[in-house]
């Protein structure tokens, strides 16, 4: 998965019209959108096929899904029916969990993101001790996509190490939570980043910001 600029904006505003207005400012800079539960729970999976029918971009569902295999295999079937090309999926459930998720992938050529350690600080609780067990059972299972924090790149670099340079890491945690686009590169294939574009009086502004930072 290619991702012009590297950037993937995180699209965790309210409702549609305010995620279409965003959209008209910023995509001629970006491709790959992540939409998560802020902007599915309240405008439906329509949103996904929408933005990707207007804009021609990609979209990556943020779903974190963490259930057992057969509602996780119900919840990729309809989030890749709504025509996302990608759905992240936490890794703590397990293998068969996760492989539910990869197969639904499979069938309709798509991918999955698994979710290794997050960025914010309370992630240092529980999951900071399983999160290289996680990225190696990835490994295990044949996953070629992770997601991984940018805001201990120490950590990045570890999860780095256990998937190999051949993975795609896309890594959240730019911008307000502290992490450094151009650091991160570093370790990740691709930035996320939401409320530093998406807050910003000037979106596109913020966004050519970023892209002079990582092009420095
Ligand atoms: P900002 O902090 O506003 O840039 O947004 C970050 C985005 O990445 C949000 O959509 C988060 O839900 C998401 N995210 C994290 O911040 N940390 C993680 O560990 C994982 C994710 C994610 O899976 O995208």
């Amino acid at each position: 998965m290619d991702v012009k600029n590297n950037i993937i904006l995180a699209m965790d505003v309210p409702n549609i019209n305010d995620a279409m207005e965003l959209m008209d400012k910023i995509s001629d800079y970006i491709d790959t959108v992540k939409i998560g539960y802020p902007l599915v729970l309240a405008e439906g999976l329509e949103s996904v096929s929408k933005i990707k029918k207007e804009y021609n971009c990609r979209v990556i569902c943020d779903f974190k899904v963490a259930d057992i295999p057969a509602t996780n295999k119900k919840i990729a079937d309809v989030t890749f029916q709504s025509g996302a090309d990608a759905i992240i999926v936490h890794g703590f459930v397990g293998w068969d969990s996760v492989e539910s998720c990869l197969e639904s992938a499979k069938k309709v050529d798509k991918d999955i993101f698994l979710l290794t350690e997050m960025s914010h600080p309370g992630a240092t609780n529980f999951m900071q001790p399983v999160s290289m067990n996680i990225a190696s059972m990835g490994m295990e299972i044949g996953i070629t996509h992770y997601v991984g924090p940018s805001t201990r790149l120490d950590r990045l670099k570890m999860i780095r190490d256990v998937v190999g340079k051949d993975s795609f890491i896309i890594s959240p945690g730019v911008g307000v939570q502290g992490g450094d686009p151009r650091e991160t590169l570093q370790f990740a294939d691709a930035i996320i980043v939401g409320r530093s574009i998406y807050l910003s009086e000037n979106p596109a502004n913020s966004l050519e910001s970023i892209i002079d930072a990582i092009e420095l």
